[in-house]
């Protein structure tokens, strides 16, 4: 396409994630005319960029995957409790064709900016190439985790070695061995490459500035009988994931941690953490563990204790406990394999940069303030510009030229984590102020998508051209996000829910922690009263 000509369509999405694959298929169902644009040359979102080694999902792939056909969810075989990422993404091509959602697609298109024009509704979106799309709606599906935090550190640029972010990993693999490798980052991506890539080096450093909570994720290849049982049964499992506060069912025990003696909450943590699955389940061992200090600090102390037994050299198991001021599972959880047992391989050490900072890049490693460490290949899991990245990646200008960096430059304000004041027809799925990331995601993503698309039914039914949050209501969104988030402990820990890794990012947890069942109802219930909160006009 020529950059002056204009390609006209009823909606444009961002982004071949998930989200937008979803989005495409339901707005094909209203018989809009779509046009996806997708950076990568892919469909996948952060299952086609994530390529790291030991990379894979932390929700089970039986609830990590798409419910609106029946047909689909029968016909798939997941592999293992928790497919690796090469499988979700073969996952997502699949539903691509099945769909066939690629004619809608242009791939290797990144959006630079977009803007609203009030005289016909209808927004403009150029991409970094000059092409220009028009649509009456536009529709984030840009993801929360999709712009990587780039490694700033001093005398990068000399390293003689081979480095790489975890989030934007060669296609065709790297070979480490027979190399020195650092990895730096212990958030999930780290946790889930180190055991592999120790496997794989001859000698690998693990650069460690906080402690994060890591549980075993207990994963096991799927068997024809599980499978078959579950796919005979797959609206049971998906109700009832519907009503479990993170979107996927996992047996949730309704005792507080306090009302149990220390033999009984002992076995609870034992089961969480072996028998019953592992995983996320620990989160649900007792039901004030997000709430209460002391209730938090028994789950704590109780995985400080698996790390000591585990990890046999008692000062790297020391480095490696989570400190007090980090309570449990408010930095996201990482589920593991092997992530602590690994550093009782001799090829294997770990160094503390919170206590020795990390200096300089060297051109043949890694300086701290302790010493100089020879390194082949350097590793960055360092994570990403989370939740708003992305959107604010994109100049986005509104009603009267409102710009949502200026609009969110304080921290993001949505109405319901869907819709932003000032920015109408324009949605966001799985967006900051919704369950989102606290979510398994791909139930938050359809949940989303089939609000939006009922919504834009009936507009379209009524004749409306225009949907807007109104700005009261956004703020009130906005207060009781804080309001219930405030109630729980996640504020405390310094994560990228808050936008704590991002040097100068302003702390505002971005989650709606309420949970989804209790979110759902608060949208079905805006949308019985006529979608409450928007103007429509
Ligand atoms: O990123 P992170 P991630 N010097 O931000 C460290 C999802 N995910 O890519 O904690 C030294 O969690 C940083 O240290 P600190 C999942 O939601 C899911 O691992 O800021 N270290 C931290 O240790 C996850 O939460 C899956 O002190 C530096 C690490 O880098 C999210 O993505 C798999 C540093 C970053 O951890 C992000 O995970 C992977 C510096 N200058 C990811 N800068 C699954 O489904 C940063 N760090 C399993």
């Amino acid at each position: 396409m020529s950059s002056e000509a204009v390609r006209k369509v009823d909606m444009i999405i961002v982004g071949a994630g998930f989200a937008g694959l979803y989005q495409l298929h339901r707005a094909r169902g209203l018989g809009l005319s779509v046009q996806l644009l997708e950076a990568g040359d892919g469909v996948g979102g952060t299952w086609f960029w994530n390529r790291y080694p030991g990379a894979r999902c932390d929700v089970e792939s039986l609830d990590y995957s798409y419910s609106f056909s029946e047909e689909l969810q029968q016909e798939w075989n997941w592999s293992e409790r928790y497919a690796p990422q090469a499988e979700i993404l073969r996952y997502i091509n699949h539903v691509a064709d099945r769909f066939d959602l690629r004619k809608d697609i242009q791939f290797n298109t990144r959006v630079a900016s977009a803007s609203f024009d009030e005289a016909t509704t209808r927004w403009t979106l150029v991409t970094e190439a000059g092409e220009r799309f028009e649509g009456q709606y536009v529709i984030m599906a840009t993801g929360c985790l999709s712009i990587p935090q780039p490694p700033k550190f001093k005398g990068l640029e000399t390293f003689k070695g081979q480095w790489y972010h975890s989030a934007n990993w060669p296609r065709e693999g790297v070979d480490f061995a027979g190399k020195r490798v650092g990895l730096i980052g212990t958030g999930s991506s780290g946790v889930q490459m180190t055991p592999v890539i120790a496997e794989q080096a001859a000698h690998l450093t693990v650069f460690q500035r906080t402690a994060n909570f890591s549980v075993p994720a207990q994963n096991e290849p799927l068997t024809e009988a599980t499978l078959a049982h579950v796919k005979a049964h797959y609206a049971e499992r998906r109700a009832l994931g519907r009503e479990a506060v993170t979107g996927q069912y996992l047996s949730a025990n309704d005792k507080s941690a306090l009302e149990v003696n220390d033999e009984e909450r002992l076995k609870e943590f034992e089961f969480r953490w072996r028998g019953a699955g592992g995983g996320f389940r620990m989160l649900r061992a007792f039901n004030d563990l997000m709430r209460d200090p002391v209730a938090n600090r028994y789950a704590g102390d109780f995985v400080r204790g698996k790390i000591r037994a585990t990890v046999k050299d008692p000062a790297k198991a020391e480095i490696l406990c989570p400190k007090p001021d980090l309570p449990f599972g408010t930095k996201r959880l990482c589920v593991d394999t092997n992530y602590y047992e690994t550093f009782n391989r001799a090829n294997v050490d770990l160094v503390d940069v919170k206590a020795n900072p990390i200096t300089e890049i060297t051109p043949t490693g890694l300086r701290t303030t302790q010493g100089e460490h020879q390194l082949d290949a350097i590793v960055f899991a360092t994570g990403f510009d989370a939740m708003t990245g992305a959107l604010l990646a994109i100049d986005i200008r509104g009603a009267g030229g409102l710009s949502l960096r200026e609009k969110w430059a304080a921290g993001p304000r949505t109405y319901l984590g869907v819709s932003m004041a000032g920015f109408p027809n324009l949605f966001v799925i799985a967006g900051p102020g919704s369950p989102s990331v606290l979510s398994n995601v791909v139930h938050s993503i359809e949940t989303h998508v089939d609000w939006i698309t009922s919504f834009l039914q009936r507009s379209r039914a009524q004749g409306t051209a225009r949907i807007e949050a109104d700005l009261a209501h956004e703020d009130k969104w906005v207060e009781h996000v804080n309001e219930v988030a405030n109630q729980t402990l996640y504020p405390v820990g310094n994560s990228w829910y808050l936008g704590a890794n991002m040097p100068g990012k302003p702390r505002v947890f971005m989650p709606y922690v309420a949970g989804v069942p209790a979110y759902r109802r608060i949208i079905e219930g805006v949308a019985e009263k006529n979608y409450e909160g928007f103007l429509q006009a």
